[in-house]
């Protein structure tokens, strides 16, 4: 998806169409002398690789100039545009240029604002690599509660247990070491569902192979709770030290060391939404944003689509308003007893809708 194109008809179809749209917002540019249409280089395709507050990095998809970066500001008639956008834009100079135009996302990842507005914080990514790891044990019901907002967004889950070369290499002869037997059996539970999984380790290069095949030709994000490795992956990854400042590496350890971002210098990875292509193919998004990505715009109502494999059972229950707690006719308590639906998972489903205070 992300590396579907457009003919050159899309592409001037949805420039006219925004620019029409735009029209009364770009003369007051224009009025205002903050672009000088005469001097702007032909339409072309780009995408935005970072973002942090008004900057936007476009890279040129252009076969001329493409990978070059250009410093982009964006017509105000646009949405807000955000890491991962296609767009159309025009150069300025060399350096710098500017947005006209969004191609449609296919997805989008948003958060609430300090007001409760949607804002969105990253655009058409196509999977979510939930991280976790024997250290720092998977705590409550995390896991669930990341797959039920992936769900929810139509995104492709994958669970990426890290730190592989701290567990026992066959768990099932070495009782010694019980939170890497726990996070194996999870592995397996969400295996069992039919999820994507992976077991990786930053020590392990053949695990990385395998984690960057899955992840070709796609735009991927790591969520997971602090300390299990999303960094030390990304860096990985990308093959690059975990303490290379100058190739931009992923802070590690959750210290940011307040580095250089390109041309501008001081400004923290903290705030900046940025996009690493993968050496082969594939792409990566990483931003603190992302990382506290939770269920802000999940109602009651809506959780049992998170729990993939409760949906055959949906409506099935004897009583209309069944809670699935004790009920005769329970379709889903059935569904446990029979081994269909994992115990734990039914838990969770009720810690959840507790937690959204339905419970
Ligand atoms: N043994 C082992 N340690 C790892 C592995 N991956 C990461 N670590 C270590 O785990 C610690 C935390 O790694 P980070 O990459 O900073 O974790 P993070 O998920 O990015 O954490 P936050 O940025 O706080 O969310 C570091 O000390 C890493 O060196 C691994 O595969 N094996
Ligand atoms: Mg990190
Ligand atoms: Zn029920």
């Amino acid at each position: 998806m992300a590396k579907r194109r457009l003919n050159e008809h899309q592409l001037r179809r949805i420039s006219s169409q925004q620019k029409a749209r735009g029209k009364r917002t770009d003369s007051a540019e224009r009025n205002a002398g903050n672009t000088d249409e005469s001097t702007l280089g032909p339409e072309q395709e780009g995408l935005i690789v970072c973002h942090y507050g008004q900057q936007l990095d476009v890279e040129s998809l252009n076969p001329a100039t493409k990978g070059q970066l250009f410093r982009c500001h964006q017509r105000s008639n646009l949405p807000p545009l955000v890491t991962g956008d296609k767009v159309i834009w025009q150069a300025e100079s060399d350096t710098t240029g500017i947005i006209v135009a969004l191609i449609p996302r296919h997805s989008a990842m948003s958060r609430p604002n300090a007001r409760g507005e949607q804002r969105s914080i990253a655009a058409n990514i196509d999977r979510v690599a939930v991280v976790f790891a024997p250290v720092p044990e998977p705590f409550g019901n995390l896991l669930d509660r990341y797959l039920v907002a992936i769900e929810h967004l139509r995104l492709k889950p994958l669970l990426l247990l890290n730190k592989c070369d701290l567990m026992p290499a066959d768990d099932s002869d070495n009782a010694a070491d019980e939170a890497a037997l726990k996070v194996s059996d999870l592995l397996k539970l969400y295996a069992g569902i039919g999820y994507d999984t992976l077991r990786v380790s930053c020590h392990q290069p053949e695990s990385i192979d395998s984690l960057r095949q899955m992840l070709s030709g796609e735009i991927a994000v790591f969520v997971g709770q602090s300390g299990v490795g999303k960094s030390s992956l990304i860096n990985t990854l990308r093959g690059i030290n975990d303490d290379d400042n100058a190739g931009g590496a992923a802070d590690v350890g959750g210290l940011s060391k307040g580095r250089a971002i390109g041309r501008e210098k001081g400004t923290h990875t903290t705030t900046a939404t940025k996009l690493y292509h993968l050496p082969g193919s594939g792409d990566l998004v990483d931003s603190p944003g992302i990382r506290e990505f939770g269920l802000w715009h999940i109602e009651a109502e809506q959780l049992m689509y998170g729990f993939v494999e409760f949906r055959p059972y949906a409506g099935q229950c004897r009583f209309r308003d069944c809670r699935h707690q004790q009920e005769p006719g329970c379709a889903l308590l059935a569904a446990v007893r029979k081994g269909k639906i994992h115990a734990s998972r039914l838990n969770s489903y009720h810690h959840i809708l507790q937690e959204l205070g339905r419970g």
